[in-house]
């Protein structure tokens, strides 16, 4: 299997400065060596082109969209890279950098095509301009990539939607916002929380999210938020929120995610290496990313 990693150094769509610094922290946690390691050719394409906050001036013309220019143009750049990616036949891996990120590689893996995909998150990313409470893109990015929001993020590729909202699992949430939970109601998304969770076992929810992704499609994209995790596990990111999923869980879901063989692309975002222990946070993504690309211990 061929692998193609690309970084997106982007902190511009979240509330607190320092993901951007996410794609060094998983590849000094030995990314590229250790899939090289599971018999993968793997290519690093380097990073996506992005400003920083202090090069942009005025910071925030619509408070609801902050920094819509620049992540608009970020995705769509990254969006073109994950294209050509997949028509070389290789499985891309994209570093964040925050979530908004999602909305180019998604579109990419999604051109011209019905692929499912998983959201693994601590949070639902379904925010549109009139529901955010906090004007941060990368809490809109799953509602851009069913159609939800700004055009420059909901059609990116020229696809409209992206992807169709029945072909979405969101898994692991415990945190949305008023608005966000009836549109995601509304939606056609299927929502496992850490309630399913904790009742079913990760093993049952997977199962179940991995089948609805993939029905019909030509395969899943996982776009893994590292909040997905428990933050005293996994605490180098910006919105931690309690009672999250344990080491075990996740790593029993890529464990799921390979055994399906459906994959074909994977986000590792949200990384904060400003909050993380020692590059806790990014040695776990490290791990998940070995596992579910079809590491295996026997
Ligand atoms: C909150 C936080 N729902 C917002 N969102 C995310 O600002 O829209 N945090 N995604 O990681
Ligand atoms: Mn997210
Ligand atoms: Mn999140
Ligand atoms: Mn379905």
């Amino acid at each position: 299997r061929d692998v193609a990693i690309i970084g997106v150094p982007l902190d511009l769509g979240a509330g607190r400065r320092g993901v951007d610094m996410g794609p060094s922290a998983i590849r000094y946690a030995g990314l590229r060596e250790r899939i090289v390691a599971l018999g993968c050719q793997v290519r690093d394409l380097g990073n996506i082109s992005v400003p920083l906050a202090e090069q942009i001036e005025p910071p925030t013309p619509d408070e609801r969209l902050r920094y819509l220019q620049p992540i608009a143009h970020a995705v769509r750049d990254l969006a073109q890279r994950v294209r050509d990616v997949v028509a070389s036949g290789a499985l891309p891996l994209m570093l964040g950098g925050d979530h908004s990120l999602s909305i180019g590689s998604v579109a990419g893996v999604a051109h011209n095509r019905r692929i499912g995909v998983i959201w693994l998150d601590a949070h639902g990313d379904y925010n549109t301009p009139e529901t955010t409470p906090s004007g941060n893109i990368h809490g809109m990015g799953l509602a851009a990539l069913t159609g939800r929001g700004h055009p420059l993020l909901t059609d990116v590729l020229g696809q409209m939607p992206a992807v169709h909202p029945a072909d979405v699992a969101l898994v692991g949430v415990r945190s949305l916002d008023d608005g966000e939970r009836d549109a995601l109601r509304a939606s056609g998304v299927r929502v496992f929380t850490m309630h399913d969770i904790d009742r079913r076992g990760m093993a049952s929810v997977m199962e179940e999210a991995i089948l609805h992704v993939s029905v019909n499609t030509a395969g899943f994209h996982l776009s893994f938020d590292l909040d997905a995790l428990d933050p005293n596990e996994a605490p180098g990111v910006g919105t931690p929120v309690l009672g999250g999923m344990t080491y075990r869980e996740a790593h029993l879901a890529m464990e799921l995610v390979a055994a399906s063989g459906r994959l074909i692309g994977l986000d590792l975002v949200e990384v904060n290496p400003i909050l993380d222990e020692r590059n806790t946070t990014a040695l776990l993504a490290v791990e998940f990313a070995l596992s579910a690309l079809g590491k295996r211990i026997y």
